[in-house]
């Protein structure tokens, strides 16, 4: 049986990945860490800033952990109003966790993101390897990561992975300070206010994937048979590419009185614009068998029907 220990516990992949790989290695055998506490505890927590290398490498031990998941990062807007922040959280959290995996001999995985192209990247249907020249923190981050965990394969044989995610959707823990925010925003939105101001543009088109998907996708590349693994650190994944008004469209399904309107974010728009529409996953098909089950209608009906037991739970 596997022994995972996970950083950035309580975050918005975090939290749902840490409930899902217990469900799926058992309680005892997953250890969530996080600078933060969990509001509700339910296994193995350790309290852990990714900046204290050696905290991270005693508690990696004292675990008898086999893998470790690196998901404590700062998201593309909050790194690109603190950039220098960014830049020593984001790469330093990493370094030091793959110095532990190296160290101990672990099994790792860290996410990267469509952060990872930029503006001069094919916008459509973005290819495995292409150019990457990001114009923001973060971008520069998960390409500098991409990297780095190569290298920690070729030189140490560490047995890195890791995925470019596209926007990640969930009822379950609100995400924070990302670009893609907008598609979570949306839906909490429909549900209490049956209206939604939205701070990304008409027409910007972003990939998206439901979080189900996502945790599964984790697990499947993991699991797979490292023969097979050609681009071991930086599969592109995606489930569905859509811009403001088509995930209205689709609310409105349900929600015939839902209302949207616009106030674009400099900032946020301007990320956006530097990433592709929409993305090529078949590398990640043809290596690992990546597959989504949810496309954007399918990930409507289960967030609103989600949203709105949380919301009567909660009243
Ligand atoms: C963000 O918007 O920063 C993230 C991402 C796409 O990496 N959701």
């Amino acid at each position: 049986m596997k022994k995972i220990m996970i950083t950035g516990a309580c975050g918005q992949i975090g939290s749902e990945l840490v409930m899902k790989l217990r469900e799926t290695y058992g309680t005892e055998n997953v250890l969530a860490t996080d600078i933060r506490k969990p509001a509700v505890q339910k296994g193995p927590f350790e309290t852990l800033d990714v900046m204290d290398a050696k905290r991270m490498n005693d508690i990696a031990k004292d675990f008898g952990a086999d893998t470790l998941m690196h998901m404590a990062a700062l998201l593309s807007a909050t790194a690109e109003n603190n950039p220098l922040f960014a830049w020593n959280l984001n790469m330093g959290g990493l370094v030091n966790a793959l110095e532990v995996a190296r160290e101990q001999n672990l099994q790792f995985f860290t996410p990267s993101s469509i952060g990872a192209f930029g503006p001069s990247t094919p916008k459509n249907n973005t290819p495995q390897d292409t150019l990457q020249r990001p114009s923001t923190m973060y971008g520069v981050n998960k390409v500098a990561g991409e990297l780095l965990c190569d290298y920690y394969f070729q030189r140490f044989g560490v047995d890195t992975r890791g995925v470019r995610f596209p926007g990640l959707i969930s009822y379950v823990t609100p995400p924070g300070g990302g670009t893609t925010d907008y598609a979570v925003d949306i839906y909490y939105k429909a549900i209490t206010e049956g209206k939604y101001t939205s701070y990304i543009a008409k027409d910007s088109y972003m990939d998206m994937m439901y979080m189900p998907d996502a945790l599964q996708a984790i697990i499947d590349l993991m699991e797979a048979d490292p023969a097979k693994l050609i681009h071991r650190n930086a599969f592109n994944v995606t489930a569905m590419s859509f811009e403001p008004e088509e995930i209205a469209a689709s609310i409105r399904k349900h929600l015939p009185n839902f209302e949207m309107d616009y106030d674009v974010d400099p900032v946020r728009q301007a990320i956006a614009d530097s990433w592709p529409d929409s993305i090529d996953a078949s590398a990640a098909k043809e290596e690992w068998g990546f597959k989504a089950k949810y496309d954007l209608d399918a990930m409507t009906v289960d967030m609103l029907k989600k949203l709105q037991e949380k919301v009567i739970k909660s009243a």
